[in-house]
C-alpha cells in the first residue's frame, strides 16, 4: 500500500497571538481551528463536483471572535447547554455557578473553554494529522468542584472524517458534558440558509423546554410531531411548524435528542441535494442539542456572508444538563477519578 504523505498540519500566528492551525488531507478536505476556545473557524469539504467550499459558519475577522456570543464554532464546556437556576447538587452539597442567561447558566459563562487559551500539541500518524489541546480548568474558578484536567483531540483522516475526542478527570465529583458547537451549512460558502438540508436522527425521544429553553421535566416521545427525525425530513418542517415545542424556541429546534442507542455508532444523517454534501455524525455520546439557529445574531460579517437566522445547525452531542434534574436520563456527573472519554466523528461524503 502505498504512503500517503501529503496530509499536513500548519500554524499560524493570528490576532492576539492566537495560534490558528490548518489540517489538510490528499483530498484537499481543509479544517482550520484556534487555540482560542478550541474554536473550529473553517471546514472545507467537495461538493458532488468536488469543488472544494466551507461549510461552518465563521467570522470574516479573527478578531471578532474574541466577543462569540454566538459560540461559532466553539469547544464548549465545562458543561454545555443551560444549569437551570444555576446551580446543582452534588453530594447533598449545593453548588452555584455564574447567571450569564436570565437565572441560569449557559455553556459555562464567562470562564467557559469557549474563550481559553487551549495547549496545542501538533501530532501525526501514516493516515492522520491532528492537534491535541490541553487545559486545565482549576478548583475554585467559578463553583464548579476539583480540578479538571481536560484534553480535547482534532483529528482529520484520508477518509474526510474529522474526529472530536474529548477526555476529562477531575479529583473531585463534579459535573462535564463537552461539545463542539460548530454551526454546519453543507450548502457550501453560505448559498443557502439550512432550511434544505435533509436530517435523519435515531431518536424517539426528546426533552421538552420551557420558555426560558430550559427543561420542564418532561421527556416527550418524537412520533407523530416534527421532532421526529427516524425517517429524515427537511429541517424547513419543523421551522414551519405550529408544533408549540417549535414555537417556544423561537420557530425550529433547540432541542435535546436521546439516541434509542447510545454505543458509539452513525446517529446522525444531514444531506443537501443542491450541492450533493452529505454529512454523517457517529458518536458514542448520548444524545445532541440540534439547534437551528433560530436566535443567530443578524448581520454578523462572516467568511462568505452576513449572518441572519437559520443560516447554520448545530448538531451539539453530548449529554444533557437536564440530567441534572431527570434522573431517567444519562447523567452529567463525573465521579473523582472517573475518566470522561467522548468521541464524535463528522465524516462528509456526497450523494
Ligand atoms: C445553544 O441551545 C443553545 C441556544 O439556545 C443558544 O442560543 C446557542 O447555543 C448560542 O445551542
Amino acid at each position: 500500500m502505498g504512503i500517503l504523505k501529503k496530509m499536513t498540519c500548519t500554524q499560524e500566528s493570528t490576532y492576539n497571538g492566537w495560534q490558528q492551525f490548518t489540517l489538510e488531507n490528499d483530498q484537499g478536505m481543509v479544517v482550520q481551528f484556534l487555540d482560542y476556545g478550541g474554536i473550529i473557524t473553517s471546514i472545507q469539504v467537495p461538493d458532488r463536483n468536488g469543488k472544494l467550499e466551507n461549510v461552518v459558519l465563521g467570522f470574516e475577522q479573527v478578531s471578532d471572535y474574541s466577543h462569540n456570543t454566538n459560540y461559532l464554532g466553539a469547544l464548549v464546556g465545562p458543561v454545555a447547554g443551560r444549569i437551570a437556576q444555576a446551580a446543582f447538587e452534588i453530594n447533598g452539597q449545593t453548588y452555584s455557578l455564574e447567571k450569564n442567561e436570565a437565572n441560569h447558566h449557559l455553556h459555562g459563562g464567562s470562564n467557559g473553554f469557549h474563550q481559553v487559551i487551549w495547549q496545542a500539541a501538533p501530532f501525526e500518524t501514516a493516515q492522520t494529522v491532528g492537534v491535541r489541546l490541553t487545559h486545565r480548568h482549576p478548583a475554585g474558578l467559578d463553583g464548579h468542584p476539583g480540578n479538571l484536567d481536560v484534553a480535547v483531540t482534532y483529528t482529520l483522516d484520508q477518509n474526510n472524517a474529522f474526529t472530536i475526542t474529548y477526555e476529562a478527570v477531575s479529583d473531585q465529583d463534579t459535573v462535564v458534558a463537552l461539545t463542539n458547537h460548530s454551526y454546519f451549512n453543507l450548502s457550501g460558502n453560505l448559498q443557502d440558509t439550512v432550511h434544505q438540508h435533509q436530517v435523519t436522527i435515531n431518536s424517539e425521544k426528546f426533552i421538552e423546554l420551557d420558555a426560558d429553553l430550559i427543561p420542564t421535566g418532561q421527556v416527550l416521545p418524537v412520533a407523530g410531531t416534527p421532532f421526529d427525525f427516524q425517517q429524515g425530513h427537511y429541517l424547513a418542517d419543523g421551522i414551519a411548524a405550529a408544533h408549540e415545542q417549535n414555537v417556544t424556541v423561537g420557530n425550529g429546534y433547540d432541542h435535546y435528542f436521546l439516541f434509542r442507542d447510545p454505543a458509539f455508532q452513525a446517529q446522525v444523517l444531514v444531506t443537501e441535494k443542491q450541492s450533493g454534501r452529505t454529512m454523517t455524525i457517529e458518536t458514542n455520546q448520548p444524545g445532541m442539542v440540534m439547534y437551528t439557529a433560530n436566535a443567530l445574531t443578524e448581520g454578523m460579517p462572516l467568511a462568505g456572508g452576513t449572518s441572519k437566522n437559520y443560516l447554520g445547525v448545530c448538531f451539539e452531542t453530548q449529554a444533557s444538563p437536564a440530567s441534572l434534574e431527570l434522573d431517567t436520563i444519562p447523567s452529567v456527573k463525573l465521579a473523582a477519578g472517573e475518566r470522561y472519554e467522548k468521541k464524535t466523528v463528522f465524516t462528509f461524503g456526497n450523494l
